[in-house]
């Protein structure tokens, strides 16, 4: 079976990902390249996070401590080739604390995964606030300095820590790593490439040096914003499978989610 970690901080994305996810497979879009090959034993972890898709609702925040293991049976129509393929949702805070090195959940985690998919989404705006002292900088200057936190390091700094403790943990064959939120961001930026070197260029220099072949994409698995003037276009878009959607390197669009599972289970 091909075990695939979804990783990324708190409020990644990677539920709202699942659930976008999982309706396509159960009402697949136009030329979807993996397919369901079996329906799943257990649809209830999925239906709660399908639902809350379906009626442009936020998904609840995954409870930390737990893997909801989810294991699916796929098919690529085109080589007729099956696989198993498991995606634990696990919470936010237990890789946050991977990065603070006392992960119990995800350090015991004895089912090797193969490959890793990371979700980001969270930009920096201030790089410097570490050094900066953020908004904590004392009034008096004889004020003891303010206690190190690891919220205060950047996000792209916790993210480049991320990989570096997963990689030692899981030394995973593939690695993708998805631009969350992308709605947000296609109007300034061509691809997610294009992104990633702006908004965090160490992160972008780490992976493309260490992990050269990595598959980085954009996405948006709610399709926008909910909010009541985007309601009947979004619920509109659903009915005709053209709702969440992906755009990878070159900047080309599809709405076939499974994209980037295809290129983590390929050989
Ligand atoms: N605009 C927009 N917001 C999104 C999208 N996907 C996720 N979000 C928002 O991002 C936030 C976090 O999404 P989740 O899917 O819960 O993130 P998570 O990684 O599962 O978070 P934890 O369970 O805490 O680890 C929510 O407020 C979502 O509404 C998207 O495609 N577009
Ligand atoms: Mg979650």
């Amino acid at each position: 079976m091909a075990k695939c970690l979804i990783a990324g901080l708190p409020a990644a994305g990677k539920s709202t990902y699942i659930g976008a996810l999982a309706y396509i497979l159960l009402n697949p879009v136009i030329n979807q390249v993996l397919m369901l090959d079996e329906n799943p034993d257990d649809l209830s972890y999925l239906n709660k996070l399908i639902d809350p898709w379906l009626n442009l609702e936020k998904i609840e925040r995954t409870t930390r401590g737990f893997a909801n293991n989810i294991d699916l049976k796929l098919v690529r129509p085109s080589d007729n080739k099956s696989f198993s393929i498991s995606l634990p949702d696990i919470a936010g805070e237990d890789y946050e604390s991977i990065v603070n090195m006392n992960s119990d959940v995800i350090a015991s985690w004895s089912d090797k995964p193969d490959a890793l998919l990371l979700f980001i989404n969270e930009w920096d705006n201030d790089v410097l606030k570490e050094q900066l002292g953020g908004d904590k900088q004392p009034a008096d200057k004889n004020a003891e300095p303010p206690a190190f936190e690891l919220k205060d390091i950047s996000s792209t700094v916790q993210n480049v820590l991320l990989l570096k403790e997963l990689h030692l943990l899981f030394p995973w064959k593939r690695l993708a790593i998805g631009l969350s939120s992308w709605d947000r961001y296609q109007d300034y930026y061509r691809t997610p490439i294009d992104m990633l070197k702006s908004r965090a260029p160490f992160l972008y220099n780490f992976v493309t040096h260490y992990f050269p072949n990595t598959y980085i994409f954009g996405v948006s698995a709610q399709g926008d914003e909910y909010n009541k003037e985007n309601k009947n276009s979004l619920i509109e878009k659903t009915e005709k499978g053209t709702r969440a959607f992906i755009v990878d390197y070159e900047g080309k669009q599809s709405y076939d989610l499974t994209l980037p599972l295809n290129f983590l289970i390929s050989d």
